[in-house]
């Protein structure tokens, strides 16, 4: 192991190989605490070439190698496993802090060239002093990265007015296994020869090669005209609102649920003031673009929809942002309560209802039947809290209470997704989290092909095993 630091400081320079069991300890932990591994350094390349050599003397030391960025992950795929098979040497985690080139915006071609460690709060600001806007925001802007956003194809906020990382990703760069560099960075909307390999390596999770630049579309400035904030009595109410607006106000750029007991919490934990309505329901909120510049255009258009009497609709920039702490500032909310088990999924719009109407029963079932044992049931009920991206149907549910280390929730609840024809993974990626479920929608054949593409690009499993697919 030391000969392996040794040929990586040689590579790197000193000062970017952390070694030190504290501070390695720290990025080996991902955040929500849940996660966390073994890994015997933490090094920082500088270039695509550095990275390739410290691929390449991690391979000739059998050393898997973990990629990260902002290591906002909350399904473990940022961080080694707890301990590596006997053997072999422990994880290098590769991080991406020093990547973090950022070209000027080719307002030309409405693209921008960004390295991996580049945080999507800066990029999102580069373009918009360029005058145009980067489609994907999500509340940890300020440490998730270009890197870790493509890996798990994130979504955020705007998902419904933009698309998923996916949409923004016009080509990469990429070290290989064996430490050759491909991709390409120039952008061509007009040019298929083949695979699409940035594509391919959108939602990868770090299994198939170290990205280190991007190429991302940028979108036309739109700012928000308005934020509308109206209290629902439930997911289905929310949801059947939701049709509503859309229906009439065209250019949505963001539709997200908060149920009543996050509602609560993170009222109690950020000191928030009484929302709109009594305050104990849950809360659909909708940012709205103007579509013509034209401010009142929208209020007119919503003025035909049949809102809550008590919806309230903020038109300044703070304003806007009282009413997004709401939902923005839950994730940090719960996790003052206890390490929660984050389940992301997706469950089609018409479902959301019906998954929702039968989560309190699955949740508590699969918690009694869970590390305390089916008849003495947990200490006390578990929390559920459920809200995130109504408008794209994707659901987080945050369940406090059963031990971290149970997975038992966690499982129960992804299989109500996938029963419900939803998918088990909507935009935090797999991780070393869901590993085992990937078959409750995906058929054997595809995990297969996954498999196949994985044995080619890697055939000595050193890129983040463990992670995307199922062992064995
Ligand atoms: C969000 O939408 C993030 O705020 C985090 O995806 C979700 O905390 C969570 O479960
Ligand atoms: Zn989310």
């Amino acid at each position: 192991m030391r000969k392996l630091i040794a040929e990586l400081r040689a590579v790197t320079g000193p000062a970017h190989v952390l070694a030190e069991p504290d501070v390695v300890a720290g990025y080996a932990t991902d955040w929500t605490r849940r996660y966390a591994g073994i890994a015997s350094c933490v090094v920082s390349p500088g270039s695509a070439g550095e990275v390739a050599d410290v691929i390449r003397a991690c391979a000739a030391h059998g050393a898997a190698i973990v990629p990260q960025g902002g290591n906002t992950g909350l399904v473990g795929g940022s961080v080694p496993p707890p301990a590596g098979p006997a053997p072999a040497p422990a994880p290098v985690i590769l991080s991406a802090r020093r990547l973090t080139r950022l070209d000027p915006v080719d307002v030309g071609s409405g693209q921008v060239t960004a390295g991996v460690g580049v945080t999507i709060a800066r990029l999102r600001a580069h373009a918009a002093a360029a005058g145009l806007r980067y489609g994907v925001d999500l509340a940890s802007r300020d440490s998730a990265t270009v890197g870790g956003t493509i890996a798990t194809n994130a979504g955020g906020i705007h998902t419904i007015r933009y698309g998923p990382t996916r949409s923004q990703v016009a080509g990469v760069t990429a070290v290989l296994a064996d430490g050759s560099i491909v991709g390409n960075l120039s952008g061509l909307t007009a040019g298929s020869t083949g695979y699409d390999l940035a594509q391919l390596l959108t939602g990868s999770e770090g299994t198939l090669a170290v990205i280190t630049a991007a190429r991302l579309r940028l979108r036309a400035a739109e700012s928000p005209a308005a934020v509308l904030l109206a209290s629902v009595a439930g997911i289905d109410r929310a949801a059947d609102l939701l049709a509503v607006i859309r229906a009439a106000v065209p250019g949505l750029l963001a539709a997200e649920y908060v149920d009543a007991a996050g509602l609560a919490l993170v009222r109690d934990v950020a000191g928030l003031p009484p929302p709109p309505g009594r305050g104990r329901t849950g809360l659909l909120l909708a940012e709205i673009a103007s579509d013509r510049g034209d401010a009142d255009d929208f209020l007119q258009r919503l003025a035909r929809v049949r809102l809550p009497a008590d919806t309230a609709i903020a038109r300044d920039v703070t304003g806007m942002a009282a009413l997004w702490a709401y939902r923005e500032r839950l994730t940090e909310a719960i996790a003052t309560a206890g390490i929660p088990h984050k389940i992301d999924v997706a469950v089609p719009a018409g479902e959301l209802g019906a998954f929702r109407g039968e989560l309190d029963d699955v949740v508590l079932q699969a918690a009694g039947a869970g590390g305390a044992g089916p008849r003495a049931g947990p200490a006390s009920p578990p929390r559920v809290i459920v809200f995130g991206h109504i408008g794209v149907g994707n659901l987080h549910v945050n369940v406090l209470g059963p031990d971290p280390a149970d997975t038992s929730v966690d499982a129960a609840v992804a299989r109500l997704a996938a029963a419900h024809g939803g998918s088990v993974a909507a935009e935090h990626g797999v991780g070393r989290a869901k590993t085992g479920w990937l078959g409750w929608t995906r058929p054997a054949a595809e995990i297969a092909a996954m498999r196949a593409i994985k044995a080619a690009l890697d055939p000595a499993g050193l890129l983040n095993p463990g992670v995307l697919l199922p062992s064995g």
